[in-house]
């Protein structure tokens, strides 16, 4: 696969700031003398852990506030492409390789995981394209995979935390539609659920204004906001004609790193709390909710606490390390020796290029960690993890609420894919979660 061009430019994510657009052509193997072009765009988080790959940011402060992104494009078009164009890579492993030794540095600190992710990224569509098969069918021959397996979706309908500005502490509260046979099924009982929520929230007065992630961020004033958020979705789910912890279960994302300060304590609620309480309240809910996943339930900085999280509830629940892992085998190592958490957080732009992703995948699935792959909370139109989803039979996905067009093009691609697999697609369903014994 000879690399014919690399061109970067600077383009605009879900939240209005830049980020880095690669179109990337190689020989087209299906037609000499043609080119064959793939393009990639790289997401950016909020609410980001310390370990993860540096995304490089201009800090100009006269254009986007400091955000823009052309040192990121500059690197791609002046140290990536001159180094990499006309060369042949066989595979993806040896571009990546090529990628990691042009920037030598662990956490992508020399060009960042901005300039090398898309490229990364567009090389493994290009790929696909040469060789007229989809973009998951080619990761899933790298990944050893059958690549049929469409993901239950983790879909957050209420937004807190550091994506929207209504004083819940924690980030994400998710509906699980992993009860039905098809992905198609799933995602029509979320949206019907997110629809029904609306009118839940506007009954009671609330704000039915939506987060980054496409969910409702209400202000419930009173005692126990995230009490009334549960219930105002367990509400939403009944009222939809569903059965929880039947049809539909629950997931939270605490991103607890952002309310968690230096003495490890949790300021949650109106008050500090040690890890212990914290552990005790996820534990009550886990066992009068159908909460079947917790991400970040502890700060990045609490292993202790995580330890201890996962020998109170991590038989009955998915602990999810996202802040923790930060998709880097060499953290998701540290876990599986220590017994901490028992699945993994994967989002592409932490580590950097597809390779580093599909080995921390492994690593996981090698180890009875469950992986779930996400968006961030700055999007685009790319549906990059749809393809990684089903291509590593991983059989969850986290990709946001049942609106806004960042989002659902995640969940559109999934429905294309199920169509196109037809008879050979499988719905992950229940099957994925660990927690759902007893329920
Ligand atoms: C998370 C993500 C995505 P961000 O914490 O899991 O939901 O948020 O991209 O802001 O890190
Ligand atoms: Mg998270």
């Amino acid at each position: 696969m000879k690399i014919k061009k690399i061109h970067a430019r600077e383009v605009l994510d879900s939240r209005g700031f830049p980020t880095v657009e690669v179109d990337l052509s190689i020989d087209d193997p299906r037609h000499p003398g043609e080119l064959t072009t793939a393009r990639a765009i790289v997401p950016s988080g909020a609410s980001t852990g310390e370990g993860e790959a540096l995304e490089l940011r201009d800090g100009d402060k006269k254009r986007y506030q400091g955000k823009g992104v052309l040192k990121a494009v500059s690197h791609v078009r002046e140290k990536i492409a001159p180094a990499l164009v006309g060369r042949d890579f066989a595979n993806q492993a040896l571009l990546d390789d090529a990628l990691r030794d042009l920037d030598g540095t662990p956490f992508k600190k020399n060009l960042g995981a901005n300039a090398l992710l898309p490229v990364s990224m567009a090389f493994a569509r290009a790929q696909a394209q040469a060789q007229g098969i989809p973009t998951y069918r080619m990761l899933a021959q790298l990944f050893g995979s059958s690549g049929s397996t469409l993901p239950v979706p983790l879909m957050n309908i209420i937004n807190g935390g550091k994506h929207a500005d209504n004083g819940l502490a924690i980030q994400e509260f998710m509906i699980v539609p992993a009860g039905f046979t098809r992905f198609s099924e799933a995602l029509r009982a979320g949206a019907e659920v997110f629809h029904r929520l609306k009118k839940i929230l506007h009954d009671k007065g609330l704000s039915t204004g939506v987060g980054d992630e496409g969910g409702f961020a209400p202000v419930f004033e009173g005692e126990r906001p995230h009490e009334q958020a549960l219930l105002s979705i367990m509400q939403a789910i009944t009222d939809s004609g569903y059965k929880p912890g039947i049809d539909i279960f629950l997931a939270l994302d605490c991103a607890a790193s952002e309310f968690c300060d230096e003495s490890r304590q949790y300021n949650f609620e109106g008050r500090k709390r040690p890890a212990r309480e914290m552990i005790d309240l996820y534990s009550q809910w886990v066992d009068t909710y159908p909460i079947i996943s917790i991400e970040d339930g502890l700060s990045e900085h609490d292993w202790e606490g995580w330890a201890e999280a996962t020998r109170a509830i991590g038989g009955r629940c998915q602990l999810v390390g996202d802040d923790l892992f930060v998709t880097n085998p060499a953290y998701l190592r540290k876990g599986i020796e220590t017994k901490t958490a028992n699945a993994i957080l994967i989002k592409l732009n932490q580590i950097g290029t597809v390779t580093e992703t599909l080995e921390t995948m492994k690593l996981a699935a090698q180890s009875g960690y469950a992986s779930i792959t996400s968006h961030r909370s700055g999007e685009s139109e790319d549906v990059f993890i749809s393809e990684l989803a089903v291509a590593t039979d991983c059989g969850q996905i986290k990709t946001g609420s049942a609106s806004r067009t960042d989002r659902i093009a995640k969940y559109n691609q999934l429905l294309r894919i199920e169509e196109e697999l037809g008879e050979r697609s499988r719905f992950a369903g229940k099957g994925a979660f660990r927690g759902l014994k007893g329920k």
